[in-house]
């Protein structure tokens, strides 16, 4: 089939809005129209040419909901006219990581993935004679894709595509690194670095689990007030008090260090302070910020030896197919808040602008509604 897709050629170019050709499913995938996709720091990290893992031309994005329009043959656990979310952590309930139920990394289709091709080894997608990409095993930028069962959440119906698409990554990795990954509990200081579309969702994941202080640190003293709407209780700003000094002020303010800290920037600087602003003897700090690759992270081991963890989190640690439902309900709920994030909404043919605005630090999130 024929979709339209906005198509990133090379790296650090503007994407461009391209017909291009599909194949259909083949066994055990389905064929998705996806109907709203979010813009991620993520894709602009690969459209930049920094991620290792970046192939062009290819058609980004990985923040999108849709419905299943047709199956490939032995498809069991979705059906035609099914609303799902994407997944770019995939969840195939038999691979060893799966199985295990200690991490929500499933293997089974990853090597893959990072190729930028389906798990039989080809693309399905390709624009005037050229072979064109997949990305993170979704490419939510056109207006069809093709996605393995297993990267599937099937979500209830009544949910809104243009808002429920962001919790294909952002709320999911923020909320989750909280809830998953930290299991940050009632009452426990929580330091975010980072106030955008991340981080905005580890501070309501934060307040969700009855944390005491919210500390937000951003450069942009813009993002403090919707970081307050979302129960950040105090505010850094590393120009203010000194940007070798945030992690004292940090210290100070939380009585000796905080419990847990999230690092949602994707600075090796920041990863740093955001270990060393932990608590002596069981301070953890949570890598979520990918940063380039070929950067590396240090600290003096003594800051181990001391008791403070480092930890990561990959989409927030959340098991796609089993968790993304439930957290679809919590929006239905009311339990936590998608819309205010969402900042600007446009059509395909704008979305060089989502890109412009989250370089500008002037969105949240941008949504491409199709
Ligand atoms: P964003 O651009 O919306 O937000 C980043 C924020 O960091 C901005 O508010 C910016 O002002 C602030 N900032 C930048 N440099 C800073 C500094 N030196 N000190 C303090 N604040 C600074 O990005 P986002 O969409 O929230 O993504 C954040 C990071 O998380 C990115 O690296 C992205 O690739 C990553 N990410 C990781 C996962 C995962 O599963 N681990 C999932 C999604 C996104
Ligand atoms: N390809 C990159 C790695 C990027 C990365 O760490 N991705 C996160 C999700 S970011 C979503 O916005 C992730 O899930 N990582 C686990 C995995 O298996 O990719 C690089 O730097 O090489
Ligand atoms: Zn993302």
């Amino acid at each position: 089939m024929q979709t339209r897709a906005a198509v990133a050629w090379e790296a650090k170019k503007p994407l461009t809005i391209e017909t291009v050709s599909l194949d259909g499913p083949g066994p055990g995938e389905v064929l998705v129209e996806i109907m709203a996709t979010g813009v991620c720091h993520t894709d602009a990290y690969t459209l930049s040419g920094l991620d290792s893992e970046g192939k062009f031309p290819a058609i980004l994005g990985h923040e999108g909901a849709g419905i299943v329009r047709e199956v490939g043959a032995g498809v069991t656990s979705v059906r035609v006219g099914d609303h799902v979310i994407p997944l770019y952590t995939p969840e195939c309930r038999q691979c060893k990581t799966c199985l295990s139920r200690r991490s929500n990394l499933c293997t089974s289709i990853r090597s893959t993935q990072g190729q930028g091709l389906m798990p039989d080894g080809t693309s399905r997608f390709a624009c005037e004679g050229d072979t064109v990409f997949h990305y993170m095993g979704c490419s939510t930028f056109s207006n069809f894709t093709v996605l393995p069962e297993i990267a599937v959440a099937k979500v209830r119906e009544d949910a809104p595509f243009e808002k429920i698409c962001y919790i294909g990554c952002g709320v999911t990795t923020g909320i989750g690194a909280v809830v998953y990954t930290a299991k940050v509990w009632p009452g426990a200081n929580v330091v975010v670095f980072g106030l955008g579309g991340i981080g905005l969702n580890v501070i309501q994941g934060a307040r969700m689990v009855g944390a005491d202080k919210i500390i937000g640190v951003d450069l942009n003293p813009a993002k403090a007030e919707m970081a307050r709407r979302f129960g950040m209780t105090h505010f850094v700003n590393p120009d203010e008090v000194g940007r070798d000094k945030v992690v004292q002020a940090i210290v100070d303010l939380t009585g000796g260090g905080a419990d847990f800290s999230f690092e949602c920037i994707g600075n090796v600087h920041t990863m740093r302070q955001a270990l060393e602003c932990c608590h002596r003897g069981w301070g953890e700090s949570i890598i979520i910020g990918v940063a380039p690759s070929g950067t590396e992270i240090s600290t003096r081991p003594f800051q181990l030896v001391t008791g403070r963890v480092w930890k990561g989190s990959a989409f927030g640690g959340a098991r796609g197919r089993t968790d993304v439902p439930k957290i679809v309900d919590w929006y239905m709920d009311g339990k936590i808040e998608i819309d205010p994030l969402i900042t600007h909404v446009m059509p395909l043919e704008e979305i060089n602008t989502a890109f412009e605005l989250m370089e500008k630090g002037e969105s949240i999130r941008s949504v491409v509604v199709f």
